[in-house]
């Protein structure tokens, strides 16, 4: 394998209520890696459309997820933020994995199983093929590195493949071409800390997801402090105290959900928590944890709330961020052609 320059890529659908598990799961990753990495992060908008979305709505979702990535911290200046559907690039890439993805590949992907359900003959054929699409849009800026939720762990397993596949089909080329023995790097996830699968407030053992039909299953990057509180008050839990120890959680998934939502907002492990705060009950514990979720996102929501009254700021961000990933993508598309042996 070549030395691939390290840059990270990532994305969040524009699906509405962005909720407390992309953040600690996706976003606050993508604004640590700022510090170390060249990094591009994407509003997903062609993967919303696998699913039937109201046009004027999804409008409205991608400029939210992209003030949520402003206010989180993310700087748009010194990296790259844009929408998916501005670089047409991610889509002509998908179409050459597309033909070298295995069908049995796809099959096993369990995303795709929940979502269609028992509905499978009428789901999108855009569903079943959204993980090629998610290995384009990693691929086609060539990037090292993908910090995701658990929950993207089988999918960034199979834009490993992809690339893997790519680079051996293509080998004799890939040589001829001058680029060593491997076009595509095999891109690492980043899947790391104590809350990189947060549960719904509702069931622990049912992954918070904005699809939920109950608002009291999640916590809303936009809450306000009383709903935040109404929220976790409300939140499931069972009738033992908090253990003093991390084993003590196994079993107990509300408790280890909330215990790891607890530890990833104040960066510190799970044994440490309880250190604080095992042997005691729920209500003690679930007051601090109000305090420290309303004091870590609703500056966050106000900043998104300040940032959507200003459409033409957030709509230049991701002109001007589109402009600079299409000369990336752009680069990686001409390649591709050269070692699949189109005419351009
Ligand atoms: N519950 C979660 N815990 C940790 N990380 C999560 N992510 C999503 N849910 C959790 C991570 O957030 C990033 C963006 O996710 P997405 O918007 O692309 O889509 P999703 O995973 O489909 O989100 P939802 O909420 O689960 O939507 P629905 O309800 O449509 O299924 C990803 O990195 C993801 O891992």
């Amino acid at each position: 394998m070549p030395e691939f320059q390290p840059r990270v890529f990532s994305g969040v659908q524009p699906t509405g209520n962005l909720h407390l598990g992309n953040y600690l799961g996706a976003i606050t990753k993508f604004v640590a890696l700022q510090e170390t990495h060249d990094c591009i992060y994407c509003v997903v908008d062609l993967h919303a459309i696998t699913v039937p979305q109201n046009p004027a709505e999804l409008k409205a979702s991608i400029r939210e997820v992209t003030a949520a990535f402003l206010a989180a911290g993310i700087d748009a200046k010194k990296h790259i933020v844009f929408n998916q559907s501005q670089v047409s690039e991610h889509a002509e890439l998908a179409w050459v994995l597309n033909c070298v993805a295995r069908l049995g590949w796809l099959t096993r992907m369990t995303q795709f199983k929940e979502k269609a359900g028992k509905d499978r003959e009428n789901v999108s054929v855009g569903l079943y093929a959204y993980p090629i699409l998610m290995a384009a849009d990693i691929l086609v800026y060539r990037a090292t590195h993908v910090p995701v939720g658990e929950d993207q762990k089988q999918h960034l397993e199979l834009a490993r493949d992809i690339a893997q596949k790519f680079n051996l089909d293509f080998g004799e080329e890939i040589v001829a071409l001058g680029h060593g023995d491997a076009f595509f790097p095999l891109p690492e996830p980043l899947i790391q800390g104590p809350a990189t699968r947060v549960m719904s407030l509702r069931d622990g053992t049912k992954k918070m997801s904005k699809s939920d039909p109950s608002d009291y299953s999640r916590i809303n990057l936009s809450d306000d402090a009383d709903t935040i509180a109404q929220k976790i008050r409300k939140a499931k839990t069972d009738p033992e105290p908090l253990p003093r120890e991390v084993e003590g959680l196994a079993k107990r998934p509300e408790a280890e959900n909330l215990v790891g939502i607890f530890a990833a907002l104040e960066g510190r492990s799970k044994a440490e928590v309880l250190e604080a705060y095992g042997g005691g009950n729920f209500s003690t514990f679930k007051s601090a944890l109000i305090d420290l979720t309303v004091a870590k996102l609703t500056p966050i929501g106000e900043a998104m709330a300040k940032l959507a009254q200003d459409q033409a700021h957030i709509d230049a961000v991701l002109e001007d961020g589109a402009a600079r990933a299409r000369v990336l993508a752009a680069e990686t598309m001409k390649a591709v052609k050269d070692i699949v042996g189109f005419v351009r």
